[in-house]
């Protein structure tokens, strides 16, 4: 008879918000060269990155406690095939920007995979055995094999952080709230270039009972993983 999962309790909003290691993932939302430093795809659109950057030590905190306890750790990446055959052209076109998904930039080609732009910051490097998840949309479940690689891990537990908080981290946790999926969405883990915008989603996210997830800031967190 196996033993029961030990679960965790954090406190969080609108209510305490509990979890076993054993069927948790720590989703590390597109912490990319491309959004994070000068001259990717985040500053192509008129975006102030210092805003993103300011994160980082945050999140290397809570991934590193999470390694330390077991948990298994998720990274995702946004971008596109050199080809650009999985970019709609919808979302090339779009706008005004200073360079279009596909151009060459100061990081190579604007948001696509294998550029130096596209690549996880290296404060944030996947170690081995972590799973990597290659997204061509804002949501990490379209498109992907992420809802197999939940499946085949046992995950019922979402643990989030990453970039930006209203677009790619809002879209995947309304995505893994509608497949049944518990997530936690780490305050001072996440941000946007717009600092009202990320208010607004951490407020639509908790409201109505929890209706997308739960939000704590990273303490809360930290304090109830095993050390
Ligand atoms: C955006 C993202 N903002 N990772 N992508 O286009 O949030």
């Amino acid at each position: 008879m196996s033993a029961e999962p030990v679960l965790l309790t954090v406190p969080a909003q609108p209510f305490e918000y509990r979890f076993s290691l054993a069927h948790t993932a720590l989703v590390i939302i597109d912490m990319q060269r491309d959004f994070i430093e000068p001259g990717g795809f985040g500053e192509t659109l008129g975006n102030d990155v210092s805003l993103l950057a300011a994160i980082v030590p945050t999140v290397q905190r809570v991934l590193a406690a999470w390694r330390a306890s077991g948990g298994c750790v998720i990274h995702t990446r946004e971008g596109h095939a050199p080809d650009l055959s999985d970019c709609p052209p919808a979302k090339r076109l779009r706008g005004e920007p200073k360079l279009r998904i596909g151009d060459e930039g100061p990081m190579g080609r604007i948001l696509i995979q294998g550029e130096p732009g596209h690549a996880i910051i290296p404060e944030l490097a996947p170690t081995d055995g972590e799973v990597v998840i290659d997204k061509p949309g804002k949501g990490a479940f379209y498109g992907t094999g992420l809802g197999e690689v939940l499946e085949a891990r046992g995950i019922t537990h979402l643990i989030v952080m990453g970039v930006t908080t209203e677009v790619c981290v809002q879209t995947t946790l309304r995505e893994a709230n509608d497949r049944g999926y518990d997530c936690l969405l780490v305050e001072d883990g996440t941000e946007s270039y717009f600092p009202a915008f990320k208010e607004a989603a951490l407020a639509m996210i908790r409201a109505q009972g929890a209706i997308v997830g739960w939000t704590a800031p990273s303490a809360s967190l930290l304090a109830v993983l095993p050390t």
